[in-house]
């Protein structure tokens, strides 16, 4: 079958959508690091909507990949191009999928490759935005305080290195140093990682590295950059070999690695930008004066109630995100989770209904052409937990609320990080901290009780940071474990939503 490529766009069926602009004069204003499926499923395709309506040809991006060479090697032989699928099932259950090729990508870089020409590509005259999805792990920060960990080994590797650095605060540094070094603009730094105040921690961390560095440079980043914060939301599941072949079939053409979504689509991002902007309304994003009430609603409702969701599916033996869904009691208890626990905690928001809010993610959730494996939301659970149920725990906390429903997630996690579901099926625990995660759970199984064990294993400062001193929070979580050790996940779930 005829791969991917330009000269094949006119050869699409009409029913699939492409780029309708001038894609040879397209120039890269915009460098992206980390360009993996969610950036392609979400940025990119918000980008491509501004580049149909206004047709400004000056953001094109050029793509970075931190660690692999698969993204470069699938998508450079098809001139940087790929296929986006939304997914969602019909009424009576039947998949519906939109497909839409996307053609702003203009070249992948591969950065343990060639580091130099990653640190060009960013020192460039016409780069104007640095954009970042490269998970929470690629921050190098402390989960709990957000503030750049100076002794991780590959942070102390891009300090020595200014040359040859393997990080997103050293090649962004280090490419700023040359921008400044050569009299040019300042750029944006633009995090839509689901992080707390993206924007203000990726500020934090570069102005922590940049002023080991050299201080002149620390406050010319930190008077001329900028860092907006933003909030990004859509589900997208890995790709499969399956929707690889159900795509080339409905195409006629082969795509090496298209990207799944699902049709929502959400992103505020903050109105600071040092150095231009497209206009992304044309794709739906909205600029904000102040993105975070957002971020903390969609970290809390979206991403906490996914994580819950993930571990308790997960040790259940329910593989996908809408197979955990359609266990009543898991879902019931999400919807609870959310409307008791969660949303109580969130400021009001002009035009938020938070009853629809939560509906719509309910049915989100439940989307059964997406295939969301409950196992890819659970990896990196330590970067994860601490912005999504942790933040939220200490609110309730201190407002002497009831806190059963987001202990049992916490516990979930736990049981977890044991690497065995219910079935007696295995899983690899995927998660940066994961070697001292074994550790402490290892010493904490020598405790003599399970509220000394809870209480070793929260007292890990980098993930729980002072949560694990609170009695309540501890006792809460002891409960839990014990009834998902002895009776599993389904006992301990009918005992969370039995009444009191
Ligand atoms: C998920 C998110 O993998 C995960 O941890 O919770 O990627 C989630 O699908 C997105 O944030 C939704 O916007």
């Amino acid at each position: 079958m005829e791969p991917l490529n330009p000269d094949a766009l006119p050869r699409l069926p009409a029913d699939v959508a492409r780029p309708r602009y001038g894609r040879d004069a397209l120039r890269a204003g915009i460098v992206h690091l980390g360009v993996g499926a969610f950036h392609r499923a979400h940025i990119a395709v918000v980008n491509e909507a501004a580049l149909h309506a206004g047709g400004d040809l000056h953001w094109g991006t050029v793509g970075v990949s931190l660690r692999a060479a698969d993204t470069r090697d699938a998508l450079q032989p098809q001139g940087g191009l790929y296929t986006l699928a939304l997914r969602d099932a019909a009424e009576d259950g039947t998949a519906r999928e939109a497909l839409q090729v996307v053609g702003n990508l203009l070249e992948v870089l591969v950065a343990p490759e060639d580091p130099q020409a990653v640190l060009e590509r960013i020192a460039h005259a016409d780069t104007r935005i640095v954009s970042l999805t490269i998970t929470e792990k690629g921050y190098h920060h402390d989960p709990a305080t957000g503030a750049l960990r100076l002794d991780a080994a590959d942070i102390a590797h891009d300090l020595a290195h200014p040359e040859t650095p393997r990080t997103m605060p050293g090649f962004v540094v280090h490419a700023l140093a040359l921008r400044r070094a050569r009299g040019l603009a300042p750029v944006t730094v633009m995090s839509c990682d689901n992080l707390p105040a993206n924007g203000d921690t990726t500020r934090g961390i570069v102005l922590a590295f940049a002023r080991q560095v050299d201080a002149g440079l620390r406050d010319w980043i930190e008077a001329h950059c900028t860092f907006p914060n933003s909030m990004v939301d859509r589900i997208v599941p890995r790709t499969t070999d399956g929707d690889r072949e159900r795509i080339a079939a409905r195409l006629g053409i082969e795509d090496a690695w298209p990207v799944i979504g699902e049709p929502f689509l959400e992103w505020v991002v903050e109105d600071r930008f040092a150095n231009g902007r497209p206009d992304w309304t044309a794709g739906g994003a909205r600029f904000v004066a102040h993105a975070q009430p957002y971020e903390k609603l969609k970290l809390r409702m979206v991403n906490g109630a996914h994580s819950a969701l993930a571990y308790l599916g997960a040790m259940a033996g329910l593989r996908t995100v809408d197979r955990a869904m359609a266990e009543p009691a898991l879902r019931s208890y999400i919807d609870a989770l959310m409307r008791e626990e969660i949303a109580p905690t969130l400021p009001a928001m002009p035009g938020l209904d938070l009853d629809s809010y939560r509906a719509r993610l309910l049915q989100r959730f439940s989307n059964s052409a997406l295939h969301h494996q409950t196992k890819q939301i659970a990896m990196d659970g330590s970067q994860k937990l601490p912005q999504r149920l942790l933040g939220t725990l200490r609110d309730r906390l201190a407002a002497g609320l009831p806190i059963d429903r987001l202990a049992l997630a916490v516990a979930a996690w736990m049981h977890y990080l044991r690497g065995t579901d219910e079935t007696g099926a295995t899983h690899d625990i995927q998660d940066p901290l994961a070697p001292a995660l074994a550790e402490r759970l290892a010493q904490a199984g020598a405790a003599s009780g399970m509220q000394d064990r809870v209480a070793f294993f929260t007292g890990f400062a980098p993930v729980f940071g002072e949560l694990g001193k609170e009695p309540r929070f501890v006792a809460a979580v002891a409960r839990h474990l014990s009834m998902l050790e002895t009776q599993g996940v389904r006992a301990a779930l009918a005992a969370t939503t039995a009444p009191a």
